[in-house]
């Protein structure tokens, strides 16, 4: 569909018709275009906008993927189809593997974000073996491949809800997640959650983390050590209930 640049949405629909490409691609899920509408009402409420506690995210994020031994990305239907490119870039500096690990089973999605992501330019994209599970998990997301998720120590884990961050935190790995919605069981219990639209999100981390590269490892675990995610979670709580 064309969309005029004046439309007052157009950023917003642009973004919605990225996830529709991605589902007639065979990419993302059917049920993606109800996760995204949910998104799309929090960044709603959010004013669409940055703020400056998920920018203050955004650097914990940075500096713990560089103090990092083993940080890997987990992709999905959603995050690939909305920010294939960045995670390409993202992988690529960190030198670290991008691993498929879907909700909604299916071995033929799985291998067309594969396919797509080194379309995109990834290098090494894992999949989800059957041998290997993380413990504390009943669904498909158990499913991890030994050399990505199942050794990592930072675990990436943009845009999903569910029970598999808390099962992540339990394996003892850290994790940090992009999610609109402050409330979800994911944005809660993650180690570092990034209240923003992750199409913005990218491109701020991937920023971020050229600049403190530069930086000593003592002042990326300052960063990581004065970081509270309550703190971060209670006031993009309070930026919704103020409206
Ligand atoms: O590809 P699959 O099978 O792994 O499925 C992926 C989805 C996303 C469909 C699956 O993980 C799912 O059902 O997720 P939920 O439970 O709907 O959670 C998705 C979360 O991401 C919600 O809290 C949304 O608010 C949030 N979200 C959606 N779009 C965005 C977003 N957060 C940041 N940026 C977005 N663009």
């Amino acid at each position: 569909m064309k969309i005029p640049k004046t439309h007052p949405r157009y950023t917003s629909l642009k973004i919605r018709d990225r996830i529709v490409k991605g589902v007639e691609e065979g990419v993302t899920s059917l049920h993606g275009l109800t996760a995204h509408g949910r998104g799309e009402a929090f960044d709603y409420l959010l004013g669409e906008k940055t703020h400056d506690f998920a920018k203050e995210s955004i650097s914990a994020a940075a500096a713990l993927l560089l103090l990092a031994q083993y940080p890997v990305i987990s992709v999905n239907g959603n995050s690939t189809a909305l920010v294939a490119k960045e995670f390409v870039m993202f992988a690529t500096i960190l030198k670290i593997p991008l691993e498929v690990n879907l909700f909604h089973a299916s071995k033929t999605r799985e291998k067309k974000i594969a396919e797509f992501l080194k379309k995109h330019g990834a290098p090494n994209v894992l999949l989800p073996e059957k041998k290997t599970t993380i413990s504390f998990l009943d669904s498909n997301r158990k499913y991890v491949n030994k050399n990505g998720i199942f050794k990592a120590d930072v675990v990436f884990v943009p845009l999903e809800d569910g029970d598999r961050t808390e099962a992540l935190i339990k394996n003892g790995k850290k994790v940090i997640t992009v999610d609109l919605n402050p409330l979800s069981r994911t944005a809660q219990k993650a180690s570092i959650t990034i209240v923003d639209n992750i199409v913005r999100t990218m491109p701020l981390l991937l920023q971020t983390l050229q600049a403190y590269e530069k930086k000593e490892r003592k002042e990326l675990e300052k960063i990581v050590a004065k970081y509270n995610n309550k703190k971060i979670l209670t006031a993009a709580i309070q930026k919704i209930k103020a409206i």
